[in-house]
Parts: C-alpha cells; sequence; structure tokens
C-alpha cells in the first residue's frame, strides 16, 4: 500500500504531522494541501489533541515551497483557489486554540516557510533553509508571505529577503527572530516534543486564549489590545484550571489541569 502524503501520530496529546512526499522535497501539490486541510480539520475537532507538530519528510526539506510542476499549468482562477485553499488552512492554524510548533528539519522555501510561520513558532536544525523565492519564479508570496513575515521581522528585513529570493541559514535566521531555537541536524522534532512536553504540564485553556490575545492585539490598537487582555484575564478566573493552578502552589504540590 501506498504511504499517505501526510502522517499522523499521537502520544499523550501531542500530534506529529509529517509531510510525506519526499521524492518532491514535501513541496505542496493540491492533494497534499488537501491531505493537510483533513489532518487539520481532524485535529481541530479532537479534543485529545492539544499541541501539533509539523515536520517534514527526510532530512532534506521541511517543504520546498508550492508544487512548480503543478502551478506552472494553472490559469488565474486556479491560481486563486489554489492560494485561498492554502490560506485557509495556514488560518486555521493561526487561530485554533492549541500551539502548532514547526519541526524545520531542511528547506523551508515558499509555501513552506509560510506553514513555519502560520505556525506559533519554529524550531529548526542545523541545515534549515528559509527563504521566498517565489520572485524568482516571476510571482510573488501567496500563502500569507507578505503578511506574516513583516509582522514578526519588520519590513525591511522582509523585502530584502522577499526581493531577493535569498536563503537564510538557520542561525541567521535565528538571529533575525524567524526561529526560536536551532538544534543539532537529527534532533529537531526530539527538541520539539521536549518543549511540547513542558507545555502539555501546563494550563492548556489558559495557553489558548493567550494564543488568541496575541494573535489579535496584534492587529488592534495597543489601548483596545490591552482592554482585550484583562477581558480574558478576568475571564479565566471562573474556570477550574485557575482554582486548581493557585491552590495547588498554596499547597505545595503539581497542579493537576483539566482544561476547563
Ligand atoms: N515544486 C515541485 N517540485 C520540487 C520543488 C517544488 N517547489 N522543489 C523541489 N522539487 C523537486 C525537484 O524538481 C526534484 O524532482 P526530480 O528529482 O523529479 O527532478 C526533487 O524535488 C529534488 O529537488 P532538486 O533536485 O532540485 O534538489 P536540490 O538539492 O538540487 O535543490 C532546492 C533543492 C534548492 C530546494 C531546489 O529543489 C529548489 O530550488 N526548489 C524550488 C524551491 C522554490 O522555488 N520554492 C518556492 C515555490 S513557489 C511557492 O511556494 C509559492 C507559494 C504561494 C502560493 C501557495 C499556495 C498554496
Amino acid at each position: 500500500m501506498n504511504e499517505p502524503i501526510v502522517k499522523t501520530n499521537t502520544e499523550n496529546g501531542i500530534c506529529i504531522v509529517t509531510i510525506n512526499r519526499p521524492q518532491s522535497l514535501n513541496a505542496l501539490n493540491s492533494a497534499l494541501l488537501d491531505a493537510l486541510a483533513e489532518s487539520i480539520e481532524n485535529i481541530r475537532t479532537d479534543n485529545e489533541i492539544k499541541i501539533v507538530l509539523i515536520t517534514g519528510s527526510g532530512d532534506k526539506a521541511f517543504v520546498a515551497g508550492a508544487d512548480i510542476s503543478e502551478m506552472a499549468e494553472m490559469n488565474t482562477v486556479q491560481a486563486l483557489h489554489f492560494s485561498r485553499k492554502g490560506q485557509d488552512l495556514l488560518r486555521k492554524i493561526e487561530t485554533m486554540d492549541k500551539v502548532f510548533i514547526a519541526a524545520v528539519n531542511g528547506y523551508a522555501l515558499g509555501g513552506g516557510f509560510e506553514l513555519a510561520l502560520a505556525c506559533d513558532f519554529i524550531y529548526a536544525s542545523s541545515n534549515a533553509q528559509f527563504g521566498l523565492p517565489e520572485v524568482t519564479l516571476g510571482i510573488m508570496p501567496g500563502f500569507g508571505g507578505t503578511q506574516n513575515l513583516p509582522r514578526l521581522i519588520g519590513p525591511n528585513r522582509s523585502k530584502e529577503l522577499i526581493f531577493s529570493g535569498k536563503m537564510l541559514g538557520a542561525s541567521q535566521a535565528e538571529a533575525w527572530g524567524i526561529v526560536n531555537k536551532v538544534v543539532e541536524q537529527g534532533t529537531v522534532l526530539d527538541e520539539a516534543k521536549n518543549i511540547a512536553e513542558t507545555m502539555m504540564k501546563n494550563g492548556l485553556t489558559a495557553i489558548g486564549f493567550a494564543k488568541e490575545t496575541i494573535r489579535s492585539g496584534l492587529n488592534m490598537p495597543k489601548n483596545a489590545a490591552i482592554l482585550h487582555e484583562s477581558s480574558i484575564f478576568g475571564n479565566l478566573f471562573s474556570t477550574f484550571d485557575q482554582k486548581e493552578g493557585m491552590s495547588a502552589f498554596l499547597e505545595k504540590r503539581k497542579a493537576l489541569f483539566s482544561n476547563m
């Protein structure tokens, strides 16, 4: 039987999503985007899954972009649908009250870099390369890159990357604030799992609300964002986890959160 193009494996609330098309450096074609969208929707409705790690199959690429051989044949309408399909998927990742970590194990180019940027943060192996080479193909990023990258590293560095199409190595990406941590080749998934396991011990409802507050606050004027934060902060005092977390501290024991 053929291997699935997207593999998922869940253990103890952490789901590993592996993009599995290594012969094309995990390039995103329509079938892969559909399979990824289906996996992400299953994850959204699975209450057992709290943290998602996205990685690529093989040791060469996370995702080397959208599939150029498929895109080469597209007309305007097909390209628009293709881009929307990708954007819908990424928006779901950005807005879901679960944590997404990109474990970048090689090339993260074009749509692949944009997929990593939609995650909450990125861990990268030392051989990772990041780039938005769309202009070398006569197009521009269409998967959120012109919006998410400038919000992360500012417009000037984004323009340098987008206009030149140049790749950034893992340590430079770390220095620019794109990557949270660079690790030895072959260990990125384990390192991402380690931080995920630390997070699993915390109040995951609170983490979900913190994610939403950070995301929505970045698109609001500061005064409104601060008000939004205090209202969410107040609401968390109606949760079991707030009672448990604070009681556990006062009773000098470990908190047993139930994510309610
Ligand atoms: N699309 C299709 N096939 C690809 C892609 C890709 N993006 N990247 C690599 N492949 C294929 C190659 O064609 C090759 O296939 P084959 O063996 O059949 O010839 C195989 O993967 C291995 O690749 P290479 O032999 O080229 O490997 P190298 O180690 O020599 O080079 C590189 C690796 C540098 C990563 C090189 O493959 C490369 O430059 N790839 C293209 C990168 C790129 O330009 N990506 C951006 C695409 S545009 C994009 O992502 C737009 C997103 C916006 C819209 C998204 C909507 C979803």
